[in-house]
């Protein structure tokens, strides 16, 4: 048997308890079973949402409707879990928007980096009418798009070594990082701008692409590095903050017809109800999961406003090219709704 010193580390934070269920049981609709895959692990805020959402639907249709989650990307990957809802092969999944671009353009404009400077901003565009728009213009695309959610701020991890600048990324007399980015062509041309060697890849392959040294780096809210368990592999980490991205849980447009209309109602609900746990649940993890990964031994650096700065005048091309593809009308609206949280 192993001996296991020192501390016992705590798996999460101090957690909220989700909201207490309201709401009378629906009039019985028959009984179904969803399956939903989703690409974190277990102490997760997505998994914590989810079974809250699988929780609302269970209670309000009094056990007719059952939500079974797969965690850990072990059905696939956000794009591979896409493409089965399309088909029909699975019900229910939870990806960022960013690979999800290739069902709505628009979508792109979250990628955009530094677009979104605080949490409080964040919240307001993915409540806003034209991100509900950018849900509805999945419509017909075999993708039910329910709600948004958080899956949050992106910072750089890497196992070569500190970050604190742009140079540190691209590498004066060494070689760039080799960062593996999400499968998305914004991400690709940040680090690209950055001076890095950008590999897409999915998530699930990400953590032994890392351990047996194929990528460097790569970036994540700290709560995904954490729960991932990224620090056993990566020594660095950067509070780099350079997009924030949202998730969007969603459901086969298959299963979705099969439900009555007061259970697409309900399901509905759940999600504005589970997302809104969500983003709560992400908040505590957020600086809680920085701190628990330098304890963990990982060195942070904190970066100060000069330091992002740098970053964000280096990444300035990634405006030039993307900009007049993802719509600069697009990108004002979003930067108006921006002003109206900073300004108030
Ligand atoms: C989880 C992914 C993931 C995302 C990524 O399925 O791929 O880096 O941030 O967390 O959506």
């Amino acid at each position: 048997a192993t001996l296991t010193l020192g501390i016992a580390q705590a798996q999460t934070p101090d957690l909220s308890d989700p909201p207490a269920i309201e709401g009378d049981v629906v009039a019985d609709h028959g009984s179904h079973t969803i399956r939903m895959g989703i690409g974190l692990a277990e102490t997760s805020p997505q998994y914590l949402s989810s079974q809250y959402f699988a929780d609302i639907l269970e209670q309000r249709t009094d056990g007719r409707i059952t939500v079974n989650i797969f965690p850990n990307s072990q059905l696939g990957d956000d794009v591979q879990m896409m493409e089965m809802l399309q088909t029909g092969t699975l019900d229910m999944t939870y990806p960022s928007t960013s690979p999800a671009t290739t069902y709505v353009p628009e979508l792109a404009v979250f990628d955009l980096p530094f677009l979104l400077p605080t949490r409080e901003a964040a919240i307001a565009v993915m409540q806003s009418d034209v991100a509900q728009s950018m849900l509805d213009a999945f419509d017909g695309s075999g993708i039910k798009a329910l709600t948004f959610s958080e899956n949050g701020y992106r910072q750089l991890s890497n196992s070569a070594r500190p970050v604190e600048s742009p140079e540190d990324v691209a590498g004066l007399d060494v070689r760039g990082l080799t960062v593996r980015t999400m499968e998305n062509p914004v991400h690709l041309s940040i680090w690209e701008t950055l001076g890095a060697n950008p590999t897409p890849m999915a998530f699930g392959e990400l953590f032994s692409a890392m351990e047996q040294g194929v990528v460097d780096g790569q970036e994540n809210p700290w709560s995904t590095i954490l729960t991932s368990n990224f620090h056993e592999v990566q020594d660095y980490g950067s509070e780099t903050r350079h997009v924030y991205t949202p998730f969007i849980l969603m459901m086969s447009e298959r299963t979705w017809e099969r439900l009555d209309p007061e259970y697409q109602e309900l399901v509905q609900e759940a999600a504005r109800q589970s997302a809104e746990y969500e983003i709560q649940l992400a908040t505590e993890y957020d600086d809680w999961s920085r701190d628990q990964l330098e304890e963990r031994g990982m060195q942070i650096t904190r970066l100060d406003d000069e330091q992002i700065a740098a970053f964000q005048e280096a990444v300035q091309p990634v405006y030039d090219e993307w900009g007049p593809r993802i719509g600069e009308d697009l990108i004002a609206e979003i930067q108006a709704i921006v002003a109206e949280t900073t300004n108030d």
